[in-house]
């Protein structure tokens, strides 16, 4: 397991290339999918708790959560090579003024997996980008994902103007991400939250089937 443990001290460092090829090393020695994506995320939530107590800073985070999305990238075809046709659309973004995007794209990943198509409008999305790529790709879903109290609420908007464009017959909603809960979820008229990227993914198909 000592593989595992450099995995995860080398994001702390914010190792970029050491990351990708200790999780590169992990895929090639068998170490399954989901065991090298558990190494990542015991160091992100490590960073995160030292972020909390000042104990390290932005820039450091933001290294981590570059070596962090670098691993993602080299186990994202494994998490995404289960998927056949797809089962139906998703939309999902960072809603605005928010710019995490580690839980978003684990999320999108795992959906991919699932047999889903998903667009990717990346982070900071405004509710007009989001109203675009429904009418655009003809959405069965909107997933949104917001990490920030003074975020979150931004999701409200979006579900409005999904309202107004007579669009929410079409589309479930799917909200998440690390301050929101399921009552915020009921307040707001969305159809689900969901707590991780595998219950996003599993709630999305049984959506769609
Ligand atoms: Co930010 N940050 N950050 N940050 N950051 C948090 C969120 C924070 C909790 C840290 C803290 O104080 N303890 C705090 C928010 C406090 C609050 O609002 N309550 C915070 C803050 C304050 C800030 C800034 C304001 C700091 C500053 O500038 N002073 C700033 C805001 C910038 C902005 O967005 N406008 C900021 C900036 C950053 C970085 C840019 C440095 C970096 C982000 C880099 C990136 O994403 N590319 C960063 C990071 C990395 C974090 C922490 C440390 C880690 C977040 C993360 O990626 N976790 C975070 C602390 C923490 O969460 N412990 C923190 C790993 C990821 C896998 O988890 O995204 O929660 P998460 O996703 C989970 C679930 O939530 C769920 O699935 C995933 C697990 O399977 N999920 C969904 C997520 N989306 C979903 C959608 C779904 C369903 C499930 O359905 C659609």
């Amino acid at each position: 397991m000592q593989l595992l443990n450099d995995i995860s001290e080398m994001l702390q460092k914010g190792k970029l290339n050491d990351v990708k090829s200790l999780t590169q090393q992990a895929v090639d020695q068998g170490f399954e999918t989901s065991i090298i994506l558990e190494a990542l995320l015991s160091g992100m939530s490590i960073i995160g708790g030292k972020f909390k107590n000042n104990e390290v800073f932005v820039p450091e985070v933001l290294v981590a959560a570059r070596a962090m999305n670098g691993g993602l990238a080299i186990l994202a075809p494994l998490l995404e090579q289960e998927g056949v046709q797809p089962l139906g659309k998703v939309v999902i973004g960072t809603v605005k003024g928010d710019l995490h995007d580690i839980g978003k794209n684990l999320v999108k990943m795992m959906m991919v997996g699932a047999g889903l198509e998903v667009i990717d409008l990346g982070v900071d999305v405004s509710p007009e980008k989001f109203i675009a790529a429904v009418e655009e790709n003809n959405a069965d879903i909107v997933a949104m994902s917001a990490l920030l109290t003074t975020t979150m609420t931004n999701m409200e908007t979006v579900i409005a103007a999904i309202n107004e464009k007579g669009l929410r017959t079409k589309v479930k909603i799917m909200i998440g991400g690390a301050p929101v809960t399921d009552a915020y979820a009921r307040e707001i008229g969305a159809d689900c939250y969901t707590d991780d990227a595998a219950t996003a993914a599993i709630t999305a198909k049984e959506y769609m089937i």
